[in-house]
């Protein structure tokens, strides 16, 4: 088994950490390779959280390595405060990280840009971005003229690179509305801030792709953690109400280096309903008291950004969908003990569009928003199930619930969560 992946299958915040953390002493090497600060995962252990945005989720097992791989990008400000709150906590991120030189910097005008365009709507809807920097930072990648990556802090003509980028970016960005006397289009204060930065992290930067050929070519176990959900995927997501980067299973050899032909594990993530942060079409979205009861008891606030999350049901269909393209052999569903204290719980089996019955997930924004879910009910188990350690602990009707979402989804359920603590997962075989 060289790499086995983890992948939310939903809109992000599937709990992806815990099962990366739970999961990564039985591997050498845990990779992040893609997206950046705008993913929150949350990590318990014992009675430390830990709210990690860049570093992978294995960095609490020091005989693990971990990897931030060319496809994530990277705002260093926010990656050297998650070291040093490490280090404050008796965890030495520094013996066992790596950093790519590839990977790419959010710079201050990227966080700028992402506030300007935040405003605009788009099909009449904000797209309601984390304001990290994302789009506009893969934005440059892409177009490959004003980026700067992790290497470029260690060349000396880092200042020259930056002072040249402002310069367009303060026409561009000025032109937008932005005031020219945002400190964010100070070259000098920018140059500064990315000499400290360099300071910071030249012990970390270093070839991650090579390294990890390495390590496969030497037997050894790789865990890739994704980020975000398949729903937010570039491609394959619910355009444009999505983040930029390849958040469903196809990201993980772009982003990481790592061949195709070692990807042979793919635990698919998702919650016992459903969730997302920002705009953009959700089917099952309960708009009422159900709703706000489920982000009541599964404290549905944003890891990064603490805004409220909208709550659901289950949706099948796009988990359906999702387990297909990211290419998963089983389910972890996370989140059970929420779902105790409901007479009735509903899953989305199927949509109504213009009176017809789809079961498949459809291409574009419009026609998802127009979907009204199908639901099949079940009973639910009205019982306490934080304290289950085995299947045999889980109510008849939990494993009923368990056995419809396995069916629906055609994968079996290998792990359930029932609450955040590490005890509280139950590995079915
Ligand atoms: P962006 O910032 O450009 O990636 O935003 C684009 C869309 O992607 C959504 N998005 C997310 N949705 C859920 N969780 C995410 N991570 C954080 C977390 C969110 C937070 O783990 O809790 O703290 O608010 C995440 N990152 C991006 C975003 O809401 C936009 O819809
Ligand atoms: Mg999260």
């Amino acid at each position: 088994m060289p790499a086995a992946c983890v992948i939310g299958l939903q809109w992000g915040d599937e709990a992806k950490g815990k099962l990366v953390d739970l999961l990564a002493p039985d591997h050498d090497c845990v990779v992040r390779y893609q997206g950046g600060a705008n993913a929150g995962h949350t990590v318990v252990s014992g009675s430390e959280v830990y709210k990690l945005h860049h570093v992978p989720s294995g960095i609490l097992h020091s005989q693990v390595k971990n990897f931030i791989t060319p496809g994530v990008v990277i705002e260093p400000t926010t990656l050297i405060g998650e070291l040093s709150g490490l280090e404050k906590r008796g965890i030495n991120p520094r013996v066992n990280l790596t950093i790519s030189e590839r990977a790419h910097l959010v710079m201050p005008w990227h966080l700028l840009e992402d506030e300007l365009m935040n405003r605009l709507l788009v099909q009449g809807e904000n797209i309601g971005t984390t304001l990290r920097g994302i789009g506009p930072c893969y934005r440059d990648k892409v177009g490959r003229t004003f980026a700067v990556r992790a290497a470029d802090l260690m060349q000396p003509d880092l200042e020259e690179r930056i002072a040249n980028v402002v310069e367009a970016k303060r026409t561009l960005l000025v032109g937008m509305g932005a005031d020219a006397a945002d400190p964010r289009l100070d070259a000098q204060a920018i140059a500064e801030t990315a000499k400290g930065w360099a300071e910071q992290l030249r012990g970390l930067i270093g070839d991650t792709t090579n390294c990890l050929l390495d390590e496969l070519d030497d037997g050894k176990r790789l865990l890739m953690e994704g980020a975000q959900g398949s729903l937010l995927d570039i491609d394959h997501g619910t355009f444009p109400f999505v983040t930029s980067s390849n958040s469903s299973g196809v990201g993980i050899s772009s982003g990481s280096g790592v061949p195709a032909k070692w990807l042979k594990r793919v635990i698919g993530v998702a919650k016992a309903y459903s969730t997302r942060v920002g705009g953009g079409p959700f089917p099952t979205e309960l708009n009422c008291e159900v709703g706000q009861k489920i982000r009541d008891l599964g404290n549905e606030y944003g890891t990064t950004t603490g805004r409220p999350r909208r709550c659901g049901w289950f949706d099948a269909v796009a988990v359906r969908y999702t387990a297909r393209l990211s290419g998963i052999d089983s389910l972890a569903l996370m989140m059970m003990d929420v779902l105790a204290h409901f007479d009735e719980i509903q899953v989305c089996v199927a949509y109504d569009i213009d009176g017809q019955r789809v079961e498949h997930f459809p291409c574009d924004a419009a026609t998802l928003r127009r979907a009204k879910p199908i639901y099949e009910t079940l009973p639910g188990w009205k019982q306490d199930v934080t304290g289950a350690r085995t299947m045999d602990d889980l109510p008849e009707l939990a494993h009923r619930y368990l056995e419809r979402i396995s069916e629906l989804i055609g994968v079996p359920v290998k792990v359930v969560s029932v609450g955040p603590d590490r005890e509280q997962t139950i590995f079915t075989d």
